[in-house]
């Protein structure tokens, strides 16, 4: 299945330097200090950014850590610090189907990780048509908790009646509605058609947060069983490092 693996980004870990003027030191002995503790933040960055690097080895998605000093064409609306990094993580949204499972849509990998106060860029690739609206009045259909666009177009909400899944992360205030792949998709020429929503967030919060799926599409009557109990289908693990 050629599409699973595809747009699939090396990481690009690049250390970071810190400059610093000392201004008249009294001693050596204060420049030592300064220098073990400039050693230390890159000590730190580095093996944060390690830890990104060994959780990319999963097949369908990767994590990588960049300068956004680098990318002039970063689509940052806010103007910030050149030494602000963020982080690109790659979910796909699987039918049942594609794997394996008819009735056990997936989102892949469940469980990853980000870091705290740096920007997190996430891509979330849908192959799902299969619509799972939400109950009327439901605030899972509003975008919460940072930007998103689908297709490359801005959205706050998506109508609970193309709704497919929900990306939802209950502890850090976050929601990020998903659209089913509609014929425009189709029409777009990718074979399965997919539709792609970014998100965009700053964690500000360490810890290990369960992430779930708010749309009814799992299995049984009220559409709440199988995939949507089960961890590393509609649930999983963020953790924030
Ligand atoms: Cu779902």
């Amino acid at each position: 299945m050629k599409v699973l693996g595809d747009k699939n980004q090396l990481l690009d870990n690049k250390g970071h330097h810190q400059h610093g003027t000392v201004r008249t030191p009294t001693s050596w002995r204060k420049i030592g200090g300064v220098v073990a503790g400039l050693l230390l933040v890159g000590l730190l960055a580095s093996a944060c950014s390690s830890s990104s690097s060994s959780s990319s080895s999963s097949k369908s998605a990767s994590t990588s850590t960049k300068s956004s000093a680098t990318s002039s064409s970063s689509s940052s609306s806010s103007s910030s610090a050149a030494t602000t990094t963020s982080q690109t993580v790659n979910l796909q949204v699987l039918t049942g189907k594609m794997d394996g499972k008819p009735g056990w849509p997936k989102f892949t990998p469940a469980d990853f990780t980000v870091h705290k106060g740096q920007k997190v860029v996430l891509t979330i690739k849908s192959f799902d048509d299969g619509t799972a609206p939400l109950p009327a009045g439901s605030p899972y259909s509003a975008v919460e908790g940072g930007t998103e666009t689908v297709d490359g177009q801005s959205v706050t909400s998506i109508p609970d009646n193309e709704i497919s899944h929900t990306f939802t992360i209950p502890e850090l205030g976050i929601n990020v509605p998903i659209p089913a792949v509609t014929s425009a998709n189709a029409a777009a020429g990718s074979q399965p058609p997919y539709v792609e929503v970014v998100f965009t967030f700053t964690p500000t919060k360490s810890g290990s947060f369960m992430w779930m799926c708010m749309a009814p599409c799992g299995s049984g009557p009220t559409g709440m069983g199988g995939a949507m109990v089960t961890m590393g289908w509609m649930r999983g693990t963020v953790t924030v490092a």
